[in-house]
């Protein structure tokens, strides 16, 4: 149906600029974070002068893909969201854009149009609550609670990128040190929740870690994620080991068949962002009791009212929700929290990388998080402004830094040739 635009939403112009900004040598079952890490902010403009803004990955084909449908998208209304979807779709009609990351899963089509649909639709959310002034959760259905709880993200790492001097963090390879990472982080934001990034070390070592944890935050929620690093035998052991001490274990196992096979033996409830990814997904990891958590996440669900539509189905089957993260910058953290804020099934801190960024954000007012939340914005839309020097330098550094997509693979295996991603590895 045609939209009639009577409130100057109609939108003259897209820009699309990717940014990179330093990241600490972070380890996961994949390989080790890059110096740099890349995202893309989207920004839409209208004719009546509103900026809408959106955040999404960074890597030069999905970029490519983004700027072409944001070609496309001159003259459409920004409340026009189905025309958003139809125009984005005939974009990148039948693409099928698959990332190095080897964290994401099998590509698909339909993988690649929500993901670049979700950094417009942010975009336009933003624009609609700027254009009837109310906050982007009030165009979401308003808020379920006024503030939203993340955890601490805590990773393996080493002390420095190879040649580099050491970061703020140091170097964590230990069950003591994880602990001290983790008091750092709590002491910084106040954080109520912890998740440990795991598939890294032998999975003794991730259990000793989660117990040396649970002695030093023994009031706090704990979660590993080893990002399908186990067989299904060692992925039960690690269950029942620590059935007494985890609010649920992510992504032990690979495949919906794996996890089903854990689920039906583990004495705590399964989480994912790994098998259940699309919608395709969710008929079949149901069915079998695969998940009893799904991790949500609009940069590759479709955007934020298709996050909510997937907290609804998962409801609907009575299976938990929380929030995935990935390295991201305030557009971000902005969007998971207007979202996080409207989801009321969202019962589970969400995960962020915040703390990983240190200082660099493209925005001139990020959220905060304080005694572990962030209060959710008043301010209309996003509630977040560009911060164009900060985008300026931050582009500069992306052309620069010679990244041009996330490989943690790769990037392990210039410092260490023989390392093989296996999986599973234990
Ligand atoms: O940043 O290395 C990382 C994480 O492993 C991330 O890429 C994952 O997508 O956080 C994610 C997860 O929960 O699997
Ligand atoms: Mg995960």
């Amino acid at each position: 149906a045609r939209v009639i635009n009577t409130s100057g939403t109609e939108i003259a112009d897209v820009v699309v600029t990717p940014v990179a900004f330093r990241e600490p040598p972070l380890l996961n079952v994949a390989g080790v974070h890059q110096p740099w890490a890349l995202r893309a902010i989207v920004e839409v403009r209208t004719t009546s002068g509103l900026t809408g803004l959106g955040e999404t990955y960074g890597d030069a084909p999905h970029v490519a893909l983004v700027r072409r449908a944001a070609a496309t998208l001159t003259g459409l209304d920004a409340f026009d969201l189905h025309g958003l979807n139809a125009r984005i779709a005939h974009a990148v009609d039948g693409v099928d854009l698959a990332d190095r990351h080897g964290l994401t899963g099998r590509s698909t089509p339909s993988k690649t149009l929500l993901r670049v649909l979700a950094a417009f639709e942010t975009a336009c959310l933003d624009l609609q609550g700027q254009a009837v002034d109310r906050p982007v959760v009030d165009l979401l259905g308003g808020r379920a609670r006024d503030a939203v709880p993340f955890s601490a993200y805590l990773f393996y790492k080493w002390a420095s990128h190879p040649g580099g001097e050491p970061d703020e963090w140091g170097a964590a390879l230990d069950p003591d040190a994880i602990v001290t990472q983790a008091r750092r982080m709590i002491d910084q934001y106040g954080f109520r929740s912890i998740k440990l990034k795991g598939g890294v070390r032998p999975p003794a070592e991730e259990v000793d870690a989660i117990r040396a944890l649970r002695v030093a935050f023994p009031e706090h929620g704990l979660r590993l994620d080893p990002n399908c690093a186990w067989a299904p035998d060692t992925a039960v052991g690690v269950a029942t080991e620590l059935a007494d001490v985890l609010e649920y274990l992510e992504d032990p196992t690979s495949s919906i068949a794996g996890m089903a096979e854990v689920a039906s033996r583990a004495p705590i409830p399964l989480a994912t962002n790994m098998c259940v990814v699309a919608l395709d997904d969710v008929r079949p990891a149901f069915t079998a009791d695969a998940v009893q958590v799904v991790l949500a996440d609009h940069h590759y669900w479709g955007g934020l009212r298709r996050s909510l539509d997937l907290a609804a189905v998962c409801a609907a089957w009575g299976v938990g929700v929380s929030m995935h993260s990935n390295s991201h910058l305030g557009i971000s953290l902005a969007a998971m929290t207007h979202l996080a804020a409207a989801a009321p099934q969202l019962t589970y801190a969400a995960d962020t990388h915040t703390p990983w960024r240190g200082d660099a954000d493209v925005v001139q007012d990020p959220l905060s998080i304080v005694d572990g939340a962030v209060e959710v914005p008043h301010r209309p839309g996003l509630g977040v402004t560009l911060d164009r020097d900060a985008l300026a330098r931050m582009r500069d550094d992306y052309v620069r830094c010679g990244i041009t997509e996330r490989d943690d693979t790769g990037y392990l295996r210039t410092i260490d040739p023989a390392w093989e991603p296996r999986q599973p590895r234990w």
